[in-house]
């Protein structure tokens, strides 16, 4: 079963993740952050990752914290879940669009952390939200995910459009990616014979 369960708790953060791969896209996520539980909806709706999602976290002092320690959680039950890797495609992609928006991830399960993030979200908030905090979840889900993750921004002038569109296309190839590959399904997607 690739599923995981992972539970975090600093001084900063409370958190909880629970991930299936091989889910329907179903989701329950409640942070406490409302535009991020908007995005993590989208991700887990995309991906096809069933994803149950908790966090309590230093809001007197920003949502900074919360973001990251859900992106560290997510990225370690997606490793968990992932196990060896044994019949996944391993790459995935996706060029989403969304009304002005246009933004291309691409993503490899390489177990080597590389974040390449070339998005500029026009407006400093959306809502109460702080726009800089979205890279912020991608690079601790890299990190901790082992994921060499590529999201450019192709074009797009609204900061709500290009974030969610960038949710939407890492979903998209990260549903690629985990999927088990039938012409190789018994085997670990590397020369190197590990991943
Ligand atoms: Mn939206």
């Amino acid at each position: 079963m690739r599923q995981a369960r992972i539970a975090r708790k600093t001084a900063e953060t409370d958190i909880t993740v629970e991930i299936n791969l091989d889910g329907s896209g179903s989701y329950d996520n409640q942070t406490g952050v409302g535009f991020f539980d908007h995005m993590l909806d989208q991700l887990s709706r995309h991906s096809l990752i069933d994803m149950t999602v908790r966090a309590k976290g230093d809001y007197h002092i920003d949502d900074h914290h919360t973001v990251e320690d859900v992106g560290i959680a997510l990225g370690q039950a997606l490793a968990q879940a992932l196990g060896d890797k044994k019949g996944i495609r391993r790459y995935g992609e996706c060029h989403l669009p969304m009304d002005d928006t246009q933004v291309r991830a691409a993503l490899d399960l390489s177990g080597r952390p590389y974040l390449v993030w070339n998005v500029t979200l026009p407006t400093p908030k959306i809502g109460t939200f702080d726009t800089e905090l979205v890279r912020e979840f991608f690079q601790a889900l890299s990190t901790h995910g082992g994921i060499t993750l590529h999201v450019d921004q192709l074009h797009g002038f609204n900061s709500h459009h290009i974030a969610e569109a960038a949710f939407k296309a890492v979903a998209r190839a990260l549903r690629m990616a985990v999927e088990t590959d039938p012409r190789k399904a018994d085997a670990i997607p590397s020369t190197k014979g590990a991943l």
